[in-house]
């Protein structure tokens, strides 16, 4: 008894210091950058950990966006490029996945208004095994590269001004 005493605590804990602790999959530093001008698209990156069996992102949802989607990009003839992504994103056993700029991102597309640095946006993301996992998003500054203040980040390449340089086909 007094064993699954300090369990609970430990997974209460967790709660505190983490944005989401579901099953084995552990979700924390999600962050999004806040939008610029009229821009209607925006990002969101985080780090993904997982404490047990491999696993996979297979979708995220929200309500702040007339899609949400799973994006990565490639470069393609020298020209980066954002795609959706198909048939989601593993995670591998007791391993992590790093959403950051230039790299994989959940997208929104046709933002419902204009993401506010402070604001604290909720998704949902969707695993194959761990089902539905909540995060909190911070949105931080134009700026920003991150909680973390952007390092071990590649070239920086995100979304907001670069957005209409960028060829989508995820419609
Ligand atoms: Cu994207």
């Amino acid at each position: 008894m007094k064993k699954l005493f300090a369990i609970v605590a430990t997974v209460a804990s967790l709660f505190i210091v983490t944005n989401a602790f579901a099953a084995n999959i552990e979700v924390k530093d999600a962050w999004a950058k806040a939008s610029k001008g009229m821009v209607r698209n925006g990002a969101a990156f985080f780090d993904i950990v997982n404490h047990g069996a491999a696993d996979r992102v297979v979708a995220a949802h929200s309500n702040i966006a007339e899609r949400t989607e799973l994006h990565t990009h490639i470069m393609e003839n020298n020209v980066m490029k954002m795609r959706e992504v198909q048939g989601g994103v593993e995670v591998p056993m007791h391993g992590s996945v790093h959403f950051k700029p230039g790299s994989y991102h959940v997208m929104f597309i046709g933002l419902n208004k204009a993401l506010e640095e402070g604001q604290k946006i909720d998704i949902t993301l969707e695993f194959e095994k761990a089902g539905d996992v909540p995060v909190t998003i911070d949105v931080l500054n134009t700026m920003s590269m991150g909680p973390n203040g952007g390092a071990g980040m590649g070239h920086g390449m995100g979304h907001g001004q670069k957005q209409n340089k960028m060829q989508m086909n995820s419609n």
